[in-house]
């Protein structure tokens, strides 16, 4: 079977935010994809027009034989697993999942993006990520992730726990 690695954004704002993370990984490697790496979490201040709590990321590693679309459909049913109620874009939520990377893969459908079109310009998802992979090179940019930081705009407050 063909292994793919992929990189993971996980994100939460409501209620107990370690615990949707920890269930979140918990639950990506039962059904997703072997867990390779995890970051530290961080919390960071939330990004976007509405006024809401703000956020605990974490950055993940996987191995995962799923294609980019029913890895997509598998993390969608997680989250809704998980207790995610879609209100507003950009609004509060239990847990997000995104895909930052998948490979080193340009994809561009109504389902799945990726390279995640924010990444390079969001701290939340970059400081994170740099922790865990450091070196991986951005398809679009060719840059590393550390060289993408070095130059993000975002002044986004990203706070490392524990
Ligand atoms: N996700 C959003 C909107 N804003 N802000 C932070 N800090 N972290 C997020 O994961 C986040 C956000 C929409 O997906
Ligand atoms: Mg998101
Ligand atoms: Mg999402």
């Amino acid at each position: 079977m063909a292994m793919n690695l992929v990189y993971l954004l996980t994100g939460s704002n409501l209620g107990d935010r370690i615990e949707n993370l920890n269930k979140a990984a918990q639950l990506i490697n039962e059904k997703a994809g072997k867990l390779m790496a995890c970051s530290k979490f961080y919390q960071t201040s939330p990004w976007g027009p509405l006024e809401q709590p703000d956020y605990i990321n974490q950055a993940l590693l996987i191995e995962t034989p799923l294609s980019p679309s029913s890895l997509m459909e598998r993390l969608l049913s997680l989250e809704e697993k998980i207790g995610r109620i879609r209100t507003l874009k950009y609004g509060p939520r239990v847990i997000d999942i995104d895909i930052l990377y998948y490979g080193s893969e340009v994809i561009n459908t109504p389902l799945v993006q990726v390279p995640h079109p924010a990444v390079q310009n969001r701290r939340f998802a970059l400081i994170p990520l740099e922790e865990i992979a450091p070196n991986y090179i951005d398809p679009i940019t060719g840059k590393t992730i550390s060289q993408l930081l070095a130059v993000c705009q975002d002044m986004g407050t990203v706070l490392q726990l524990n």
